[in-house]
């Protein structure tokens, strides 16, 4: 059985894209694929409450607890290997990693970021889009790497900026292509392994 963690902070609406796809698709029975839990550095994730319902293992480890990065992946790490993990994957995790954490999951650690890398990599990059007067906008599924945000890239998909946007409309119209494609993407790593 080919596990799949995923780990989030926050909405997990991009999880529970994965989620209903893998249901909806027999990730089960055509993989042999099946996301095995979810874990959140924050105890109050919305996500959490949609991957209960589903039946999926989930665990909170609040970052606040540890005395250092080090200290926080470690345990992030002991708690994700239980599971023993085909793939990894962040969906709105906001918690930079640590090399020592990319090098364990190197070429099975996933993120999906909402901007078309290489530009905006980092935090607030819808407002950063709009404030340099960029006419589209967009996510990328990339392979996640010890420098934040630069990974090899494996999916994007492009909205256009709208006039009269705020960051607030411009992510919701970027999120609804994240649902999209993020599954498609962990299908294709699925298929190679
Ligand atoms: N870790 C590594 N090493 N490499 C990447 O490419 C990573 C990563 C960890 C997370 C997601 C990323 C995004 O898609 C991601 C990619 C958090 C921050 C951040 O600054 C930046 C980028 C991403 C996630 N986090 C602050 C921190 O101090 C905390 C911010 C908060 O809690 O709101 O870790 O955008
Ligand atoms: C998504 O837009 C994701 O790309 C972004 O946060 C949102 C999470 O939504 N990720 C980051 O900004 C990572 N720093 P979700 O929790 O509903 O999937």
């Amino acid at each position: 059985m080919k596990n799949i963690v995923i780990l989030i902070s926050g909405g997990g609406s991009n999880m529970a894209a994965i989620v209903k796809t893998a249901e909806c698709e027999r990730w089960q029975d055509k993989f042999d694929a099946r996301v095995a839990a979810v874990i959140s550095n924050k105890a109050d994730a919305q996500g959490l409450v949609f991957a209960r319902d589903h039946g999926i293992s989930t665990e909170v480890l609040d970052h606040k607890g540890f005395a250092s990065r080090e200290a926080f992946d470690a345990a992030l790490m002991a708690a994700i290997d239980r599971f023993e993990p085909a793939l990894v994957v962040l969906a709105g995790f906001m918690r930079i990693l640590t090399p020592g954490f990319v090098n364990h999951y190197e070429g099975r650690l996933l993120n999906i970021h909402p901007s078309l890398l290489p530009a905006f990599p980092g935090l607030h990059t819808h407002q950063r889009a709009i404030d340099a007067g960029c006419k589209f906008a967009g996510a990328t599924v990339h392979q996640v790497t010890a420098e934040l945000d630069h990974g090899p890239i494996l999916a994007q998909a492009v909205v256009p900026v709208l006039p009269g946007d705020d960051e607030h409309t411009l992510a919701a119209r970027v999120l609804t292509q994240e649902h999209l494609i993020y599954p498609r993407a962990v299908v294709q790593l699925l298929q190679k392994r």
